[in-house]
């Protein structure tokens, strides 16, 4: 079932949002659903996963580069192959929200990453009080924050799975197929070109 050496075209698409939020246990999630392929953890963690699109198949690649320090300089070659932006919130954090508001406007700045599709995740709603789907909507002040990209809340729980594969269907759903193809690299190349550059 491993997708090893695959010729797949592939999507990346990136995970971001404060440490804390729940990137890599939602990546975890995923990956024992229906991951075929892993990486190991060097300073980002990647999961490839073969999905359909279109009645083709495709393979995308998710990137959890909540990494500190070293990996931030190769932040920019993450945002120039992006192809849909999954930005992860921790609802149940109302102290840092204000923070993790000022990680969103920063990355939809990028200009590698203009109209692109971006997937907010409000993610625990498993726990009692978590901030809900308007609250964070309002409080991103998304209307105005996306008026040239596509994109939407989900509700969701990395620890329970609730909502997880929702996500995933609909940020594959809206990555756009150009974006899909005009792939250069492939995933084992990006990942030896990271651990080459960095101190990890
Ligand atoms: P990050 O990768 O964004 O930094 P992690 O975040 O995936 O490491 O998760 C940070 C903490 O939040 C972990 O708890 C993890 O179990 C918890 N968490 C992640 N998603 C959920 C969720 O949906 N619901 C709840 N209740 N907790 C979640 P610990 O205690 O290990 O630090
Ligand atoms: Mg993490």
């Amino acid at each position: 079932m491993g997708q090893k050496g695959s010729k797949l075209p592939e999507a990346r698409i990136l995970l971001l949002g404060l440490d804390n939020a729940g990137k890599s246990t939602l990546l975890y999630k995923l990956k024992h659903k229906i991951c075929v392929q892993t990486s190991p953890t060097v300073g980002f963690n990647v999961e490839m996963m073969a999905v359909r699109k279109n009645n083709k198949n495709i393979a995308i690649t998710i990137w959890d580069v909540g990494g500190q320090g070293p990996m931030r300089q190769h932040w920019q070659c993450y945002h120039q192959d992006t192809a849909a932006i999954v930005f992860v919130v921790d609802s149940t954090d109302r102290r840092r929200f204000n923070e993790a508001k000022r990680e969103i406007e920063m990355t939809v700045r990028s200009d590698q990453l203009r109209g692109r599709p971006l997937i907010v995740l409000a993610n625990k709603q498993d726990v009692d009080n978590a901030m809900t789907v308007s609250e964070i909507k309002s409080g991103f002040n998304l209307n105005r924050l996306c008026p040239d990209r596509d994109w939407f809340v989900q509700p969701c729980s990395a620890s329970t799975g609730f909502g997880v594969e929702e996500a995933f269907t609909r940020v594959v759903n809206m990555i756009k197929l150009p974006h899909v193809t005009g792939f250069k690299g492939n995933i084992k190349e990006t990942v030896h070109y990271l651990r080459s550059g960095s101190r990890y």
